[in-house]
């Protein structure tokens, strides 16, 4: 395992880790320790991604203003000393686009094949990000199908997962395979994303966005508000259930993933977010406190499964086993998803088993 030396690094380099501590919950630590290769590289894909994310989720940027600097920020990122200087809400995600300036230069010096990845990604999520953003501003009703619902994911999280994939294949830490089958990364991004969206869906709310899609909530509530009435909080998690079985359908594909990462670093890099989702998957399964308030797995949940995704693909299967279990015991009869959300753990629990047979 690496460990980035702040003694040889300039001081650019300094203010983008900087940021990258300020910025991400999960992902700071992780990038800091990858293989000095693509150290640097997927640092600055964190903190571009970040950035663009930062402009879509602030909600007091007129969707006239929005539209075109998601549209041009793989334009903006290019443009020396480039700095953003509106008031947002978020103040430290605010702070990252209002020093991009050194964002900028040290995406200059990144590798041509490394850089090329990082600006196609960052063209392609611009533009999906302000497609759904124009079309949240003209109907209120937002996503719809299932379909767009998934295409959002693809927008947000799916092309972060291509990006990253590229770049592994392209420093030699994975297995060029895992680019014929783009399925098993877009399940990476899908189920990272599908979590957040069930796990964010009080706070979403209050700032008047929704991401989950009719066609599911429909079948529970005639409209997206009544499913934040106390009166409605058994129709209300049973809609939650439909999500969270959505979700865990990608369960398999992303197990089937990290069989393909053979850099420890890396590994590290996939595999916490992806326990960290599952766990979080557990958290929210029939928990009315989702309606009401932010939900977040403990510290201490946080740190063993750390560590426990620092080890190999059998211990990342012993976590995804022993959350899937703890979905089926919680699992409720009376629920419309029981069914289905029984056979999708048993799906999990007989993927582990396939690829490390218990005697
Ligand atoms: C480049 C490391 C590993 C194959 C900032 C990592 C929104 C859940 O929805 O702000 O605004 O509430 O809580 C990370 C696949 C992306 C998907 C993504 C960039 C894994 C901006 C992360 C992360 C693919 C777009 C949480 C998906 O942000 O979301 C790098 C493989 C950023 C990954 C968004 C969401 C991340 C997210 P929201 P958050
Ligand atoms: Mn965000
Ligand atoms: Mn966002
Ligand atoms: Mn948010
Ligand atoms: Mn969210
Ligand atoms: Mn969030």
């Amino acid at each position: 395992v690496h460990r980035r030396d702040a003694s040889k690094e300039t001081a650019t380099e300094k203010a983008c880790f900087h940021y990258l501590n300020l910025t991400s919950r999960s992902f700071s630590a992780v990038i800091q320790e990858l293989n000095p290769e693509l150290l640097m590289p997927i640092c600055l894909f964190y903190l571009v991604l970040r950035g663009l994310d930062t402009i879509e989720d602030d909600m007091t940027i007129d969707i006239k203003e929005k539209e075109p600097l998601l549209r041009k920020f793989h334009e903006l990122m290019e443009q020396d000393g480039w700095t953003f200087d509106k008031n947002g809400p978020n103040e430290k995600d605010r702070d990252l686009l209002v020093h991009f300036d050194n964002i900028v230069t040290e995406l200059k010096k990144v590798k041509k094949p490394y850089y090329d990845i990082i600006k196609d990604i960052t063209v392609k999520m611009g533009n999906g990000m302000a497609d759904y953003a124009v079309n949240a501003e003209h109907n209120i009703n937002g996503v719809n199908t299932i379909a767009e619902y998934e295409l959002y994911c693809h927008y947000v999280a799916g092309l972060v997962g291509e990006g990253l994939t590229r770049l592994f294949v392209e420093s030699q830490l994975a297995n060029p395979q895992l680019l014929v089958r783009m399925d098993l990364t877009e399940s990476m991004g899908q189920f990272l994303q599908k979590t957040n969206i069930i796990r964010d869906v009080h706070e979403d709310w209050l700032d008047k966005r929704r991401f989950w899609p009719k066609e599911i909530w429909n079948k529970y509530v005639d409209n997206w508000d009544d499913l934040f009435a106390p009166a409605n909080r058994e129709k209300a998690l049973q809609c939650s259930s439909d999500m969270v079985l959505n979700a865990l359908k990608h369960g398999e594909e992303c197990l089937f993933y990290m069989a393909g990462i053979r850099d420890q670093s890396v590994f590290n890099f996939v595999a916490i977010p992806q326990s960290m989702a599952i766990a979080t998957l557990e958290l929210v399964f029939r928990n009315p406190a989702i309606f009401e308030r932010n939900v977040k797995i403990t510290k201490g949940d946080a740190c063993q499964l750390m560590m426990e995704s620092t080890q190999n693909l059998r211990v990342v299967c012993d976590v995804f086993r022993r959350y899937a279990r703890r979905i089926h015991k919680k699992n409720d009869p009376r629920d419309p998803n029981f069914l289905a959300i029984s056979a999708q753990c048993g799906k999990i629990e007989q993927f582990i088993e396939s690829i490390f047979p218990t005697q």
